[in-house]
């Protein structure tokens, strides 16, 4: 006869074995698929430690994470050097050539390629991912119903941490070339109304700025027992304009320590157009900076901006650490774009140069443990076969990108690819060695990145390179898509209320 505490202690027994049997499904599923943390930072430039764009950049979490075992890619390239065609490209799949997406007024809801095929997320939600995404990953557009997209269609969950759209600054130390102050001062000399540059703190502690609550979100999110495999995006807005971040950031560097960019004043002498004349000129940003000699406190700000984000990364990255995930997530970190901060005397982005069409760019592998410094001309748009090759999901063979998981694991594989750039007036094809601009208006550049990274030389006339021009020449796109005509002004003051909600129903695939 068995009594009732033996009872009692199979029944226990019973619980236990089969808990554990389900504690070690979810394991082996987890195991089985990676979890991806997909990060994006807004016009990062290569000014950080890892890339030592700039050596007085100050990002210990970027190095923290890049020492402990990634991928760095010295070479990686945009699909295209502003926010929105960048993102279109690098999330759709599609260069902008394809897509018919080359400029911010363009939404890429409205080309037809991209009604007809998933986004990068939407592919992993399709095959078994939970996809959730906090802060800026797609472009902010209008829509025909009088409301904004801001890509909550391509998630399984969507939020926005930010109360307002930008952070405030302090008026009282802002300078801004359209309000006409510097460091807080007022005059009318100081207005400048066609350049855009600001900087400033921030009225809120860094606990109350958008980037804190996108990285707080995600830092939430990873306590989460998810039930299947995960595709978490985390998009950072700084370092975009305005540079208003909180005061404790400027204070990390010295001004009276910061450094100047060694400018060419004549760099661009030497694009010129068939008549002969100088393709590019000075910009309204350079000109204001010059005449007010803000220089250094420019670049500060951008840093101040830089170390900012960088702090934002770490919570994140703390937080994957601490969670249970850490040993089965690819983390992907990757900037839209780079940032002009004078070189070629300008500010800003969207351009051919190598200051605008290569963003840092970061994968780690669980288990990775060295940093690979990579020269591979790999593009952010390889991401999407990339990613669905390393979570093992079906192929998708009509993406422009190419799989670059086996210079992951092995970083002297061969990679035939440059990396190509398309931009609204022209394409930009980088090698290891070489880099090439062709211009719609016909004129073009050619630099020898090895021996004068700043590109000052162009060499396209000198008669040694000619065979070499013929063979980058083979990468530019041979059609370009027209853009669709379709375009809505986003509503005055947009909330997340006026999120368009209509959109998902569009977004109906066969998985
Ligand atoms: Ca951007
Ligand atoms: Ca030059």
């Amino acid at each position: 006869m068995i009594c009732l505490n033996s009872i009692k202690k199979l029944k226990i027994a019973i619980l236990f074995l089969t808990l554990s049997l389900i504690g070690f499904s979810a394991f082996a599923q987890k195991q089985q698929k990676p979890n991806i943390l997909f990060i994006a930072i807004d016009d990062l430039n290569d000014w950080v430690s890892p890339l030592e764009g700039n050596k007085q950049a100050i990002t210990p979490n970027m190095d923290k994470l890049t020492k402990s075992g990634a991928v760095v890619f010295k070479n990686g390239v945009t699909p295209a050097p502003i926010c929105g065609p960048s993102r279109s490209a690098i999330l759709s799949g599609f260069l902008p050539s394809t897509s018919g997406v080359y400029a911010n007024s363009h939404d890429m809801l409205y080309s037809e390629l991209v009604q007809k095929n998933p986004t990068l997320p939407e592919y992993f939600s399709l095959n078994g991912y939970h996809t959730l995404s906090n802060g800026k990953m797609f472009h902010k557009h209008g829509t025909k119903n009088g409301k904004t997209d801001f890509g909550a269609w391509a998630f399984d969950e969507f939020s926005r941490a930010r109360r307002y759209n930008k952070d405030a600054v302090n008026n009282k130390y802002v300078t801004s070339s359209k309000a006409g102050a510097i460091n807080g001062v007022v005059k009318l000399e100081y207005k400048e109304k066609k350049a855009k540059l600001s900087w400033g703190p921030t009225k809120d502690k860094f606990e109350k700025t958008v980037d804190f609550g996108v990285a707080d979100w995600a830092r939430k999110q990873l306590q989460r027992d998810f039930d299947k495999p995960f595709f978490m995006s985390v998009g950072f807005i700084k370092p975009h304009l305005p540079w208003f971040v909180p005061q404790e950031f400027f204070d990390m560097y010295d001004i009276n320590k910061i450094e100047d960019l060694i400018i060419k004043e004549d760099d661009l002498a030497d694009i010129t157009n068939a008549q002969g004349k100088q393709k590019f000129k000075p910009t309204a940003e350079y000109k204001w900076i010059k005449k007010h000699n803000l220089s250094k406190e420019a670049t500060r700000a951008y840093l101040a901006n830089v170390s900012y984000v960088d702090k934002c990364l770490g919570i994140v990255m703390d937080a994957l650490e601490k969670s249970g995930y850490a040993d089965n997530t690819i983390i992907v970190i990757w900037g839209d774009h780079g940032w002009h901060l004078g070189e070629k005397q300008r500010y800003l982005k969207n351009t051919l140069w190598s200051e605008a069409v290569k963003p840092p760019f970061f994968v780690k592998l669980p288990g990775m443990e060295k940093t690979i410094i990579s020269d591979k001309t790999v593009s952010l748009l390889d991401l999407y076969p990339t990613l669905i090759s390393l979570a093992n999901l079906p192929k998708k063979d009509n993406l422009d990108g190419h799989d670059f998981s086996k210079l992951l694991k092995n970083p002297s594989s061969n990679w035939k690819y440059p990396g190509v750039t398309v931009s609204a007036n022209g394409t930009s094809v980088l090698t290891e060695k070489l880099h090439y601009i062709k211009y719609l208006s016909g004129e073009e550049e050619l630099y020898d990145i090895v021996n004068d990274p700043h590109e000052w030389n162009n060499l396209i006339k000198d008669s040694r390179y000619k065979k070499e021009i013929k063979e980058l020449k083979k990468w530019i796109p041979k059609k370009r898509k027209k853009a669709s005509k379709e375009r809505y002004k986003k509503p005055k003051n947009y909330v997340d209320a006026d999120q368009d909600p209509t959109i998902k129903a569009t977004r109906v695939f066969k998985k």
